[in-house]
């Protein structure tokens, strides 16, 4: 049975999520882990790092036409960033619902909208489909940085079969 809920637990599904600094400088590492927590979503993976400007090209290489791309990765490599891997059933869809848009066109009760004004400082990433989520996810964690559990919530997160 435990072996089941561990095999379960597996094969959930998984998102990148990234406090930027400026999330991080302005104290919100809490309140951003909150949202994600409270709802029932599981952190797997955790960690603090300064990016070289090199590695947040590698993170947005798919914005590298982009006008604002070098601004983009030199912000991002500005100063310490709060790597997270979140799992948990559609995670990658809500984590970006949870998240927002344009911090100007957030709702209230979304994390861009709540805490963040312009879009060039909207305090954090999260990965935009499943396969941007698998890069993302092995370009920032080794498979050992990850850990796979079973929260004793989640029975009552999921309901039991
Ligand atoms: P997303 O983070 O909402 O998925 P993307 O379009 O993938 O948005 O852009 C990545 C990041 O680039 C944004 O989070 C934001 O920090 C930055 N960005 C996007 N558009 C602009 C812009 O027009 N000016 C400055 N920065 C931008």
């Amino acid at each position: 049975m435990i072996q089941d809920q561990e095999v379960l637990a597996a094969e959930m599904e998984r998102t990148f999520i990234a406090i930027k600094p400026d999330g991080v400088q302005r104290g919100l590492i809490s309140e951003i882990i909150t949202r994600f927590e409270r709802k029932g979503f599981k952190l797997v993976g955790i960690k603090i790092m300064v990016p070289s400007n090199g590695f947040a090209q590698k993170h947005y290489h798919g914005l590298k036409e982009r006008p604002f791309f070098n601004g983009l990765c030199n912000f991002l490599s500005s100063g310490p960033v709060v790597a997270m891997v979140w799992e948990g059933e559609g995670v990658i869809r809500y984590g970006r619902k949870l998240i927002g848009t344009d911090p100007q066109k957030s709702e209230p009760g979304t994390i861009r909208g709540d805490l963040a004004v312009v879009l060039g400082r909207n305090v954090i990433h999260g990965s935009d489909g499943p396969e941007t989520a698998k890069d993302e996810i092995s370009l920032w964690f080794k498979p050992e940085e990850l850990v796979s559990y079973t929260n004793n919530a989640e029975k009552w997160i999921y309901g039991q079969n």
